[in-house]
């Protein structure tokens, strides 16, 4: 991502480095060329927040910033890892992968897949590895399911196992909530998996149906700017899996499976049968976001991108006063973009920090970034960082 000076970078322009990257880091680390990198992207949520694991719905897309896993088989069941991320090689076998918890740190997601798949009864083929990433790391944009999902497309092909596309997602998120012990949904395995070049993915969390929507944003003379708050993480984990207890609890009191199961017609009924206020304002985050989704999938489908920025602006507002996910920094670049012309404007992914996407006419996406900027020198925060985003491919293999 670029400074708020600096010009945006054009997407897809360091997807050529980190491949020669991850390629060098393989030849010097083990000394002879990978047999095959995989790439993974990180992801920008178009809508539908803290939907998923309400077995709701969501809109993510593939973001050009990748994660490229360079790898090679190695007998025995032993897994050697590099990263750009250490100095350090990381090396594990099948009797630390098997106790989660003895491989800690940036390698966890990568044991966590090698645990997942072995669990699920697959015969995980030994493995080097060198990872090397231009999805920043603590942004909110899925780094981590970008590193699950390129470790598990480079052990799937090198070991011939049988496990395609589809049923991916639900194992890197095992290796993510039984591993890691992050208590996430589905969504950002599935786009990063998932995802298609020019398209959103219209995910159905309960059933994982997709359908890959149309996003032109080039033939509708749009952008969209993605704006990295800086803002640190404050309490993340703890906060999100509070927003998810209080979501299950809300589901057994009004006897549903899931809030998924509340009609948006039925909401006032719901919200009168719960005494809690805080409850009730987390379920009407949940059930008015999944219609959200919905309404934004509609317009997309009849091609009307521009009137998708006030259901991303009522999405914003909803996750800042009734989820209560929001920070000052975020809510800040959310109002700035927003007065300087931005058509819609709404924090992404998990909340607590993280970035803001904003819809922007494609001329006047420099002077909404610079309007951020100069609203956060305003206030005293650090610089934000941006860059413009096209929707990209999701797993791929690249050579
Ligand atoms: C994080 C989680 F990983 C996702 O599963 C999702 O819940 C998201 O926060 C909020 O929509 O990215």
């Amino acid at each position: 991502m670029s400074g708020p000076a600096a010009q945006t970078a054009p997407p897809g322009a360091a997807s050529g480095d980190v491949a020669a990257r991850a390629a060098a880091g393989f030849h010097a680390a083990y000394g002879e060329p990978p047999a095959g990198r995989w790439a993974a992207p990180g992801r920008a949520n178009l809508i539908g927040e803290h939907t998923d694991y309400n077995d709701g719905f969501v809109l993510p897309f593939a973001l050009t910033l990748r994660t490229v896993v360079a790898a090679a088989p190695q007998p025995g069941e032993r897994w050697t890892v590099r990263s750009e991320l250490s100095d350090e090689a990381v090396e594990f076998g099948a009797d630390e992968v098997d106790e989660p918890g003895r491989v800690t740190g940036w390698a966890a997601y990568v044991a966590g897949v090698v645990w997942a798949l072995r669990e699920a009864g697959y015969a995980v083929p030994g493995a080097r590895l060198a990872i090397a990433s231009d999805v920043p790391v603590g942004s909110g944009l899925s780094s981590s399911a970008a590193i699950e999902a390129a470790v598990l497309a480079a052990l799937v092909d090198l070991g011939g196992l049988d496990l395609p596309a589809e049923k991916q997602p639900r194992l890197a998120q095992r290796a993510e909530n039984a591993y890691v012990g992050a208590p996430t949904g589905i969504m950002d395995q599935s786009a990063v998996i998932r995802c298609r070049e020019g398209h959103a993915l219209f995910l159905d969390c309960r059933t994982e149906a997709v359908e890959h929507i149309p996003f032109d944003l080039d033939a509708a003379g749009l952008a969209v700017l993605v704006i990295d708050s800086r803002a640190p993480h404050r309490h993340a984990d703890g906060e999100y899996a509070s927003r998810r207890a209080a979501c299950e609890r809300a589901a057994s009191l009004l006897g549903v499976p899931a809030l998924r199961d509340v009609p948006v017609a039925d909401l006032d009924a719901a919200l009168a049968r719960l005494d809690d206020d805080e409850i009730r304002r987390r379920v009407r985050h949940v059930v008015t976001e999944d219609q959200r989704v919905l309404d934004t999938v509609d317009l997309l489908r009849a091609g009307r991108v521009r009137e998708i920025g006030p259901l991303l602006t009522a999405s914003h507002a909803s996750m800042r006063d009734d989820f209560e996910i929001t920070v000052p920094e975020i809510d800040t670049a959310v109002e700035a973009a927003l007065a300087a012309g931005a058509l819609g404007a709404r924090m992404t992914g998990g909340g607590f920090g993280g970035c803001v996407l904003a819809l922007v006419d494609a001329d006047r996406s420099d002077t909404v970034a610079h309007a951020v900027a100069a609203a956060y020198a305003d206030r005293g925060f650090p610089a934000p960082a941006h860059v413009t985003v096209l929707p990209a491919p999701g797993t791929t293999r690249l050579d």
